[in-house]
């Protein structure tokens, strides 16, 4: 049965690829399963139909048969668990992989996804300039870090894996982007995850609701 997902009808993020189905999204481009979209408006996500879903209220939500999930981690590891390719055969490389995926979810997107709120929401306030330096070593730390365990390699434990689709995924958001710059091999990882054709085709169908619906707008504007 063709999965559905679901994804912003109109992406704030001007089709950048930042929203959460963008890891979905390349997870099924990966594997070579094709997938249907519902679009959902920012209202739609709160109705019980939605919270049906995702309690929270979110995107992205994952529908196959009788199975409903929520979480894009969770999506990525099921649709890594049910096809070849997105994580390695032999256990413990299996059990590595997924540990690295939670790292990238929590321990190197936590201090980000602080710096983005932070950056967001309190650009005005008079402690702005004192904190933002102490919330970029924050990322620093862990970019660092990673940087040194990356060193050389092109991935993060072997060949491509759902670890390296959501790590990159994770310093694809602009907050860890901003400071990738200072972490050349890391720069050149999320390079060549971007590269990879299935990325491209995952971010060309989020970029296609943007611009259809910008078009739409436009039509709408000049009527
Ligand atoms: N932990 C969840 C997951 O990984 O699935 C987080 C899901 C999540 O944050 N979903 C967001 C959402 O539905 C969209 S992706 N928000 C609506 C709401 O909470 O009411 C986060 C996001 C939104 C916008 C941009 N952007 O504009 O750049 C980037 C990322």
């Amino acid at each position: 049965m063709t999965p559905t997902i679901t994804a912003f009808e109109n992406s704030p993020d001007r089709g950048r690829g930042l929203a959460r189905d963008m890891g979905v999204r390349w997870a099924l481009e990966e594997v070579g399963q094709p997938y249907d979209v519902r679009l959902v408006s920012f209202e739609a996500m709160k109705e019980r139909a939605h919270l049906e879903l995702n309690p929270f209220g979110q995107i992205p939500t994952y529908e196959e048969s009788d199975l409903a999930l929520f979480e894009s981690g969770a999506i990525v590891l099921h649709i890594a668990e049910r096809h070849g390719g997105l994580l390695p055969e032999d256990p413990n490389g299996r059990a590595r992989s997924i540990g690295w995926m939670f790292a990238a979810l929590t321990t190197v997107q936590a201090p980000i996804v602080e710096r983005e709120a932070f950056i967001l929401t309190e650009k005005d306030k008079s402690w702005y300039d004192e904190r933002l330096p102490i919330l970029d070593d924050r990322v620093r730390t862990r970019l660092s870090a990673l940087s040194r365990r990356l060193g050389h390699a092109d991935w993060l434990d072997g060949g491509f894996s759902a670890a390296d689709l959501l790590m990159v995924n994770v310093l694809r958001r602009p907050a860890g982007s901003a400071l990738l710059p200072e972490y050349p091999n890391l720069s050149d990882y999320v390079a060549r995850g971007e590269a990879r054709p299935a990325f491209k085709r995952a971010f060309d169908a989020q970029y296609a609701v943007f611009a259809v619906a910008s078009a739409g707008a436009k039509a709408k504007q000049e009527a």
